[in-house]
């Protein structure tokens, strides 16, 4: 039954930070998946027999991809495969799923932020045993088989049908649909004091999430409204939508803005929280205060034994580069390790395996920790609530008194999207060029202590990544990085990441768009930022 069909390879099959992701007019040529799918099984060894994972994030196209990897699946030899029902599994509760059934891997059809429908953007990434992302061992093997694929293999059986829980059969492959929020609704309950929340919440704490038409809608209804008895209304856009509405399901101040004017407006309830397409990213906005993702993440770190899940401690803290410093100072004064990783979370695989983190994030909205191997953005709420069911202060309350222990990280991103990619480049390979000639000079008050092109070595394995975005050090311990997004789908996407850090006794409340102004104004004279792209302004400002 198995059938060989012949093949010939595209080109431009290269995995970036987090998958391949295209626009769906590519995804829909003619053997597009297919030659992907096929170079991911190509490359793996072992599976036969074994169980894969299949989800995504309901996106335009998701169901079409489902029914291909599952009769290539079926094809390859493996011998069960689980899918979330509509076809449907968030990031984290894909990575939950592997783990908690000892899969061999899975397949999360998504590409998170960004825009869904006919015109925009579809994506397919693998997960190792772990639940996590693939290393780039696996990733660069899959980009290499992808330009000399000559075959993929499938079957020719009816599609299945993922709206009906339970099995069946596809040639000797096992087909199981599952519920895709229980087992992860199961694990957020092992993690927290479900019912300190659900007082909190009873004791009149209002909150708003905005599931943005996208993954999270489901488990947000049932983990927020029925399980903590929020009232009917709390999840807003909670019905999952192949275009997400029309709107990019980015959770930052400008795609989530309808959020950041009820947390800025009257009345504006006591927390506010969003998360992204495929469910791993999470916002955080309280009562006219907007608590940046660097931030959250070391006071969720610094706060953290007060969940059931984490009351023994951690036992380190892992944060992307261009991640502020905000959590290295928690981690200094818990006298944990705190690591330092390029851009994206398969970096923080190792180390969640070895329990040398427990918790990990990045500046992009990301956090997460050793519950699965992928960021959370669920998770990183229920902790928020958690702390504040316990703590029973405000957001800003919390803030403050962070700020007034550890210092302020004043942090921001400016992105400058669709860059043609010749400038971009052209941008970077001067930035680097002059990286040398740097160290010395002034810029406004600053002068530059040290630049480099950030480079890691994973400590578990030894495997060397380079090249992972240019950092400019000033001697005030301000702090520049450059680097080019690995996650767009047309032209470039240059990101400006800038720190100014303010001590305990420093100004604790300046306007962060103030505090950073002569960063900004260093930034486009070291870099040429005008220059190269010819643009006055970043599209956006996270
Ligand atoms: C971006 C973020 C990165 C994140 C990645 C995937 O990558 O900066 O922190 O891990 O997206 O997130 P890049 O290469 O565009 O900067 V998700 O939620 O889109 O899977
Ligand atoms: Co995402």
């Amino acid at each position: 039954m198995t059938r060989s069909i012949a093949t010939t390879p595209f080109d431009d099959q290269k995995p970036g930070t987090s998958g391949l992701r295209k626009k769906v007019r590519v995804f829909q040529q003619p053997g597009y998946a297919k030659n992907f799918i096929q170079s991911v099984f190509d490359v793996l060894d072992g599976f036969a027999g074994q169980t894969l994972v299949l989800g995504g994030d309901g996106r335009f196209l998701n169901r079409e991809v489902i029914q291909t990897a599952i009769r290539m699946a079926a094809a390859n030899g493996f011998g069960r495969v689980l899918v979330g029902s509509g076809g449907i599994l968030s990031t984290p509760a894909a990575s939950n799923v592997i783990r908690k059934y000892g899969a061999f891997g899975g397949l999360i059809l998504s590409a998170s932020h960004n825009p869904g429908g006919p015109d925009e953007d579809f994506g397919i990434k693998y997960n190792i045993s772990n639940g996590g992302p693939a290393p780039e061992k696996v990733t660069d093997a899959v980009y290499a088989r992808s330009k000399v694929i000559d075959r993929y293999l499938t079957v020719d059986v009816p599609d299945v049908d993922l709206d009906r829980l339970g099995s069946t059969q596809v040639g000797d492959m096992t087909i199981e649909v599952i519920d895709p929020v229980e087992d992860y609704a199961a694990l957020m309950e092992e993690l927290f004091d479900f019912g300190a929340i659900r007082s909190l919440i009873a004791g009149g704490f209002r909150l708003s999430f905005d599931a943005m038409h996208a993954v999270t809608g489901p488990y947000a209804h049932e983990i927020l409204e029925r399980r903590l008895g929020a009232p009917e209304g709390t999840v807003v856009n909670g019905t999952p939508l192949p275009d997400f509405g029309g709107h990019h399901p980015d959770p930052n101040a400008v795609h989530a803005a309808e959020l950041f004017a009820r947390m800025f407006g009257a009345d504006a309830p006591d927390f506010g929280a969003a998360s992204d397409g495929d469910g791993d990213r999470n916002l955080i906005v309280g009562r006219n205060i907007f608590v940046t993702p660097s931030d959250s993440l070391a006071v969720l770190a610094a706060n953290m034994g007060l969940a059931p899940g984490y009351a023994g401690g951690l036992t380190g803290i892992a944060r992307s580069m261009p991640t502020s410093g905000a959590a290295d100072r928690v981690a200094r004064a818990l006298n944990v390790p705190l690591f330092e990783t390029p851009t994206g979370w398969k970096f923080f695989g190792n180390l969640l395996d070895a329990g040398l983190a427990t918790i990990c994030g990045e500046e992009s909205a990301g956090t997460g920790s050793n519950h699965v191997r992928e960021k959370d953005g669920l998770w990183a709420v229920l902790l928020w609530l958690n702390i504040l069911a316990v703590r029973r202060e405000s957001v800003a309350a919390i803030m403050a008194d962070h700020w007034a222990r550890y210092g302020r990280n004043y942090y921001a991103r400016h992105d400058y999207e669709g860059v043609e990619s010749d400038a971009a480049d052209r941008l970077m390979s001067e930035l680097r060029g002059g990286l040398d000639s740097l160290v010395g000079q002034s810029f406004g008050s600053s002068i530059v202590a040290a630049t480099d092109d950030f480079e890691y070595t994973d400590p578990v394995d030894g495997s060397v990544s380079r090249a992972q975005g240019v950092r400019i050090l000033f001697e005030t311990g301000s702090r520049i990085v450059f680097r080019l997004s690995g996650t767009g789908t047309s032209g470039a996407t240059l990101r400006v990441y800038l720190e100014r850090f303010e001590g305990p006794q420093g100004v604790l409340d300046y306007d962060v768009g103030t505090a950073l102004e002569d960063l900004v104004e260093a930034a486009d004279a070291i870099a040429g930022i005008r220059h190269h792209t010819g643009r006055e302004q970043p599209t956006v400002i996270t």
